[in-house]
């Protein structure tokens, strides 16, 4: 019995992370070019020091689960500079990710920026934390047109692939393309102008856009906005996606054919039956009704009220099955003998 407390207690121990552990995301830095970054790492411990493990994860959406990490403490209640962090930190140049882990807890935010003659042009980049990273995001007030353009950039947080849907809508809100991307574990994907992402070949109004992404692993991704008149840029996190893309409506067709004392029904491109069919509820249902030899008629309740059926001529019915269960159709018009048994039976499958 004891063996088995101290077991539990163990296990526990080693699948809680610790009080105050963190995981935070810079999705991109540079140093190439005249681009730079800037990184500071807060430590808000009035008492304790911290030591924070970073990983630099290039760009080129390679695998970069192998990579192993820098560490850096950060003394109480101090702000930690990193400027030129890929030089300063990870003494390395090009573009890249960051991902910075600790015990304990602690912000990072960071400054992209491009060197010029006169100064710098930059923008404020927030870093993400692991438990705000999305499976299903947009990022919103996008630009891609003559007078901007647009970047979009991913870091995958998972050490598995990700497989990412992409949607790009234009200035009217329509789908303008859909696409999808493969993320390697750990992989980031370099700032990559909207248009490119999604393949080319788009001619819609971009002037005001968005992108939506579907993911299996989490993501910390991000939008930039360049105003190519004067560069100026912007840096948009997304945002997280609640909705629920409902599935796509099936149609099903059926010719049905009415004679004393029956109905045969044929499904679209199927065999014919007597007396019944089935669909699934939210199927749009169309049905091709006829009397083969004398006047019929045919209701079902509550989907088909009472129609007539004249010989040579055909009823076409279309409704939503929005209701499971069984339901009876049944001729409307006396037609001989054999009248009150003709009838079927339309199944709705929940
Ligand atoms: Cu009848």
């Amino acid at each position: 019995m004891r063996t088995i407390g101290i077991a539990f207690l163990v296990l526990v121990v080693m699948i809680s992370p610790a009080a105050g552990a963190k995981e935070v995301y810079i999705p991109i830095s540079g140093s190439v070019g005249v681009f730079r970054t800037d990184v500071r790492v807060f430590n808000p411990s009035y008492t304790d020091a911290i030591t924070v493990q970073a990983y630099m994860h290039p760009t080129g959406n390679v695998d970069n689960t192998g990579v192993a990490p820098v560490s850096f403490d950060v003394p109480a209640r101090q702000m930690k500079i990193f400027d030129d962090v890929l030089l300063s930190l990870f003494n390395a140049t090009g573009l890249a990710g960051i991902r910075l882990t600790s015990e304990s807890d602690f912000a990072a935010t960071a400054r992209i920026y491009a060197q010029a003659s006169n100064g710098t042009l930059g923008q404020f980049e927030v870093g993400v934390e692991a438990t705000d990273a999305l499976l299903k995001g947009a990022i919103l007030q996008l630009k891609s047109n003559a007078a901007f353009r647009t970047n979009a950039g991913f870091q995958n947080t998972s050490d598995e692939i990700a497989t990412v849907a992409l949607t790009l809508y234009g200035k009217d809100n329509q789908v303008v393309k859909e696409s999808t991307l493969t993320i390697q574990p750990r992989g980031v994907v370099a700032p990559t102008e909207v248009v490119g992402l999604m393949g080319g070949g788009i001619t819609a109004d971009l002037s005001d856009c968005w992108l939506s992404f579907d993911s299996n692993r989490a993501l910390a991704a991000y939008g930039s906005v360049v105003d190519n008149g004067t560069t100026d840029p912007t840096f948009i996190p997304a945002v997280s996606d609640s909705g629920v893309k409902p599935p796509a409506q099936t149609t099903k067709e059926f010719d049905i054919r009415a004679q004393q004392f029956h109905y045969t029904v044929t499904p679209v491109g199927g065999s014919p039956t007597t007396g019944a069919f089935t669909v699934n509820k939210g199927d749009k249902v169309v049905l091709r009704i006829m009397a083969a030899d004398t006047t019929h008629g045919f209701s079902m309740f509550p989907y088909v009220s009472s129609r007539t059926l004249n010989p040579g001529q055909t009823v076409t019915v279309t409704f939503d099955a929005i209701e499971s269960g069984n339901f009876t159709f049944f001729c409307t018009i006396v037609c001989g003998s054999g009248h009150g048994g003709m009838s079927g039976t339309m199944t709705v499958n929940p």
